[in-house]
């Protein structure tokens, strides 16, 4: 399957099917905030507020379709680190939001979390919910050591051999000129290593092997990249009302993107060789892996 065949109808498919994991991780992370009790009150709100944003849960679903993948069914295992993954990526919005940060007013179509709230909330609603995705995986994952190597994917997946890496590099990019390399240093970590970390919790949600974990690894890496070429171009293509946060932001920022690099026609070649590789990645799996050999060409290919 090459990206020239994807037909509409997979997109509309894929769409849905994208839609009905967005709706039911919904309803489990209000969930998992609902069985929080004595949090103050005003820090109980932000983050609700943050968790009823309406993010597309591109991440929750790579867990899961990475989970039938692997054993032809969505485990418990991989409902709950979808939603740790999601809260995790949660708290790095909201940071990113911060005026010491990207400095954002709007973030999934409403007000960003310092403008709705207060600056300091948002710092402690970032922090909530961090903690929390590591909480909930040590409490809700039974088998204890399925539980252990879940934390370690997500720490390292989110933290500084991950994206806080990658953001720190994107913040220093912003003072000084840089190259190809950079640019892919920061993307890799920033992005990619969160979509690596997303199909590697499924794995592990489904007993994968190490050549699976491998696989998914890989397919992980190359649809975050992938992701993140299609972002940029997002960014000078749509608008905010598509995109439920400011567009051409890069831009007028100077920001190191793609597009800057390699031109349009570059980027969007680089993003459909990146969707082949991460469906190449998956070719030690069977049917099983088909949501996610999908959900890698229409990723590269959408509109918000
Ligand atoms: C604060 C440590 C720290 C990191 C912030 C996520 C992030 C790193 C920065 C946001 C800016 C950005 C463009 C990041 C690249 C990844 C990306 C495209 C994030 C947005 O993900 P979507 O489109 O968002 O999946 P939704 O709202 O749908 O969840």
């Amino acid at each position: 399957m090459y990206f020239s065949e994807v037909a509409n109808s997979m997109q509309e498919e894929i769409d849905f099917g994208l839609k009905q994991n967005a709706e039911f991780i919904d309803g489990k992370l209000l969930e998992v905030l609902a069985e929080r009790s004595e949090v103050f009150g005003r820090l109980s709100d932000s983050m609700r507020y943050v968790v009823e944003g309406k993010g597309k849960r591109i991440r929750a679903s790579v867990v899961m379709w990475g989970c039938e993948a692997v054993c032809g069914e969505v485990r418990e295992s991989a409902v709950t680190a979808a939603c740790a993954i999601e809260l995790v990526h949660a708290y790095s919005l909201v940071h990113d939001d911060l005026p010491a940060m990207d400095d954002d007013d709007m973030r999934r179509g409403r007000a960003t979390v310092h403008k709705k709230y207060d600056e300091a909330t948002a710092i402690l609603a970032g922090d909530g919910l961090l903690t929390l995705a590591f909480e909930i995986l040590a409490e809700k994952i039974e088998d204890s050591v399925m539980g252990l190597e879940m934390v370690g994917a997500l720490a390292k997946a989110g933290g500084i051999s991950g994206m806080v890496s990658g953001q720190a590099a994107d913040l220093e990019a912003e003072k000084s000129a840089c190259g190809m390399e950079m640019l892919e240093y920061i993307h890799e970590k920033k992005t990619a290593c969160m979509f690596e970390g997303s199909a590697l919790l499924g794995g592990l949600a489904g007993g994968a092997s190490r050549e699976q974990l491998a696989g998914l690894g890989r397919y992980g890496i190359k649809l975050g990249l992938g992701f993140q070429v299609a972002d940029d171009i997002l960014d000078i293509s749509a608008s905010s009302e598509q995109l439920g946060k400011t567009a051409g932001k890069d831009e007028k920022a100077g920001k190191l993107t793609y597009p800057a690099m390699l031109g349009l026609e570059g980027s969007r070649k680089l993003e459909k060789q990146l969707a082949d590789e991460a469906v190449g990645a998956l070719d030690v799996f069977g049917e099983e892996a088909d949501n996610l050999r999908k959900l890698a060409y229409i990723l590269v290919n959408r509109s918000k």
